[in-house]
């Protein structure tokens, strides 16, 4: 369950002299009350609009996940600057965990983690005359020092659950969430597999 908290909707930024102080204490009392409140944000980079269908997918599933995204539109070559002010603004806005998606000649998730100590996340995109070959290695090799954990070409999914991985080290609830998600993954196999074997079994049974 969520909560959003502000305390100018509740109208107390008047009654209590500091309005951050406000802030924590109706979260704690929520906290106390039962509430489970899932404090997780990803900051997602996007070389360009056209590399957005590779990570809807994983967008989607942060959202299941209950997990908060801020995601942006920026290229490493066309709009440094505007790169350089996000990956440096990410850990005061609350960001844990930055995901750079890219094509081509990639280097959006290195210049993002080398502004940043966050763990930055690559996803190489596929849209390339060389297929995202280029964009893997780009991502992949990056030189020692500023390292990029990088994912499948178009693995714009398994970036999202890796996310959701780093981020449940320090969060039971997202932990939970994760373990429930392999669960119902496995129990998917395992019902995709009973389908198939009851398929192979009625048409091995000779017809009388
Ligand atoms: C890269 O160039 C982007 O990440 C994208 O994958 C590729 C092509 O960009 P557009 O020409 O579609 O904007 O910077």
């Amino acid at each position: 369950m969520f909560h959003i908290l502000d305390c100018s909707v509740l109208g107390l930024q008047n009654l209590l002299p500091w309005r951050k102080l406000s802030s924590v204490i109706i979260w704690l009392g929520s906290y106390m009350l039962g509430g489970e409140i899932l404090m997780a944000k990803v900051g997602v980079v996007i070389g360009s609009d056209s590399d957005w269908p590779v990570f809807e997918p994983g967008w989607r599933l942060l959202s299941e996940f209950g997990v908060e995204t801020e995601v942006l539109v920026a290229s490493a070559h066309r709009t440094p600057d505007v790169v350089r002010e996000f990956a440096l603004s990410a850990q005061e806005k609350g960001i844990q965990v930055l995901v750079a998606v890219a094509g081509a000649a990639a280097h959006l998730p290195g210049v993002v983690a080398s502004f940043t100590l966050l763990p930055v996340i690559g996803v190489p995109v596929s849209g390339s005359v060389l297929k995202g070959a280029d964009a893997l290695l780009s991502i992949a090799q990056m030189p020692a020092g500023i390292p990029v954990g990088t994912m499948a070409i178009d693995g714009g999914k398994n970036a999202a659950l890796y996310a959701v991985s780093i981020l449940a080290l320090s969060n039971e609830s997202l932990a939970r969430r994760l373990l429930d998600y392999r669960n119902a993954q496995a129990e998917g196999v395992r019902k995709r597999n009973r389908a198939l074997q009851e398929k192979i079994k009625r048409e091995q049974t000779p017809a009388r």
